[in-house]
């Protein structure tokens, strides 16, 4: 039984979320998603989130491919959670590509190459966008 840990916001959840998440659970049995609060989200960013926790906790246990979903409070608390869920691999987006190289006496990094032309930020910059209705 490998069980696989990730870390996100899944802000505004698109299918680069979705997809990250499904290879996720290939690299393994089990899924436990961490999901970033707002005020993690704030100073990671500089911004608030646009769906609030709750929401993206909803979405995200939702989805068959999740076995367990809780609230990332602080990115200082990794060691802690992954030690606290048992987690043998911890798979993220190659934009943390090394970063969590320092969890592998618990635990295996993967880092898998991200969904190409696809952020949160950009669709958010497109909806700006949108003019008005008449
Ligand atoms: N992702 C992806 N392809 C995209 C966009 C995102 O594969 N086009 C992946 C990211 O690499 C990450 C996951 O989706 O593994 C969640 O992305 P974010 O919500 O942007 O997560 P982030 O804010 O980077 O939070 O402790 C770690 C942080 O909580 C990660």
């Amino acid at each position: 039984m490998i069980k696989v840990i990730t870390f996100g916001t899944f802000d505004v959840f698109h299918v680069g979320h979705l997809r990250i998440l499904k290879r996720a659970k290939a690299e393994g049995d089990s899924l436990i998603v961490g999901v970033s609060s707002d005020e993690l989200n704030l100073s990671k960013k500089g911004r608030a989130p646009v769906y609030p926790l709750e929401s993206r906790l909803e979405i995200i246990a939702s989805l068959s491919i999740v076995d367990e979903v809780f609230v990332e409070d602080s990115l200082e608390l990794k060691r802690q959670y992954i030690e606290q869920f048992n987690a043998d691999k911890l798979v993220m987006g190659d934009d943390w590509q090394g970063k969590f190289d320092e969890f592998s006496d618990i635990c295996e990094p993967v880092y898998l190459p991200r969904t190409p032309s696809i952020s949160t930020t950009e669709i958010i910059e497109v909806i700006k966008q949108v003019p008005p209705l008449k």
